[in-house]
């Protein structure tokens, strides 16, 4: 223990994570999602020090006593006492993406491939086990069309002969890949917008604010210059919770006191970042459920108001999905596309789900670009989504 390093999210940014809590189903009245600590300062990454001879085994915390007790050694060492660290977020030597992707879906792959393992024990292909496999993959969320022309594809080349469950694997992996491969896109940021707006939107607790500080870090790193617009003046400490993100990754935050008009702040942050010539703007806005008309109307008069600074913006309108919440997400796409014109779509906690086969329902479905996925609460815990990676791991393969 003594060469343990500090947590991964005590290196970036000196706080423990915020726990997840399930989303709630229409807006809160009171405080349910605890806002990260804000902290104090961004403490510098220690140096590893050089290892006196040990003094005790080194699976045991050291023994207290004057040398240790120090603030620098209680702050090196305290990640090991606090609450354990989202396993998804602790790449102490960061994983290979691939692996972090198909850990993520482990879940829903888990639950489709034991599916197929049980139907398929090495036996005939005959009419009586495709109806049964066309069951497992609609059970796996990823759609009637995907599950026949999974089916259709094994009648036609394998009726009557042999099949193993991994031949299944292997034509699953290649249907879903030939789906999402035209919707796996980059979200282009145009250079030319000054600031390039992107409006967040999506039911509570899909993984916005989360996201968006994902997204600066991000686009900090590609030096660009980030501003964000704390947009959510509804939900208690979501003001809060995006300026921690801000101070995280040094964009700073345009606020307004809660309960402030929404439309107007995003129209002041637009006017803000381009007088200031920021590259980027992320406009965060408070979670809602699709079929809350008023708070649709709300949303609309959002982006008119801010089509008044710039009439191209937004720039990119996107909706976050909880992978978790299975068949609700196409009617999500449905409603927030007819009402707020989204345009790409970030596919949130994708890690720990069965449900992961929904992505693949909604690509046949709209067609809308997948710009980004999410596997962990960490910063690091955003990728483009790659179609090909997308459909080996949910295929276990
Ligand atoms: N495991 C996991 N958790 C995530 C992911 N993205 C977000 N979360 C967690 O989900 C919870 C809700 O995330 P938020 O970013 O606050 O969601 P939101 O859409 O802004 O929520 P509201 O503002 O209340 O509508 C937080 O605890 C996040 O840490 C992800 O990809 N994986
Ligand atoms: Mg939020």
């Amino acid at each position: 223990m003594s060469e343990k390093k500090p947590g991964f999210f005590q290196r970036l940014f000196g706080t423990p994570p915020a726990p997840s809590p399930a989303p709630p189903e229409t807006r809160p009245e009171t405080p349910v999602e605890p806002t990260p600590p804000v902290p104090e300062t961004i403490p510098p990454v220690p140096e590893p020090e050089p290892a006196p001879a040990p003094l005790a085994p080194p699976d045991h915390p050291p023994p207290p006593g004057p040398p240790e007790t120090t603030p620098d050694y209680i702050e090196s060492i305290e990640d090991q006492f606090t609450a354990p660290i989202p396993a998804s977020a602790e790449p102490a030597q960061p994983r290979n993406w691939f692996a972090r992707l198909a850990g993520g879906l482990r879940r829903s792959s888990d639950n489709l491939t034991n599916s197929i393992t049980a139907v398929f024990t090495r036996r005939k292909l005959d009419a009586a086990t495709l109806d049964e496999l066309e069951d497992v993959l609609v059970q796996a969320d990823l759609g009637l069309d995907t599950a026949m022309a999974i089916t259709e594809t094994l009648r036609r080349d394998r009726f009557d002969k042999d099949v193993s469950g991994e031949d299944v694997r292997a034509v699953l992996a290649a249907e879903v890949e030939k789906v999402l491969g035209p919707v796996a896109r980059p979200l282009a940021i145009d250079a030319a917008k000054k600031p390039f707006v992107i409006l967040m939107i999506g039911v509570n607790g899909s993984g916005k604010t989360t996201t968006i500080g994902k997204l600066a870090q991000k686009f900090a790193r590609e030096g660009r210059s980030v501003m964000l617009a704390a947009g959510d003046t509804f939900r208690a400490a979501a003001i809060e919770q995006l300026q921690v993100w801000g101070q995280r990754t040094g964009a700073p935050v345009i606020a307004r006191p809660a309960g402030a008009d929404a439309s107007g702040l995003a129209f002041d942050a637009v006017t803000q970042a381009r007088a200031e010539g920021r590259d980027v703007l992320i406009i965060d806005t408070a979670g809602r459920l699709q079929n809350r008309d008023e708070l649709m109307n709300e949303l609309e008069k959002v982006i008119r108001v801010i089509r008044k600074v710039d009439p191209e913006a937004p720039h990119a309108t996107l909706l976050t999905l909880d992978a978790t919440t299975g068949q609700n997400a196409l009617k999500q796409v449905e409603i927030f596309g007819q009402r707020a014109g989204v345009t790409g779509l970030v596919m949130t906690k994708l890690d720990g789900t069965a449900r992961g086969g929904i992505l693949v329902a909604i690509a046949r479905k709209f067609g809308l670009p997948v710009h980004f996925i999410g596997v962990g609460e960490g910063v690091e815990d955003l990728e483009p989504f790659e179609a090909k990676d997308f459909a080996q791991a949910i295929a276990g393969l």
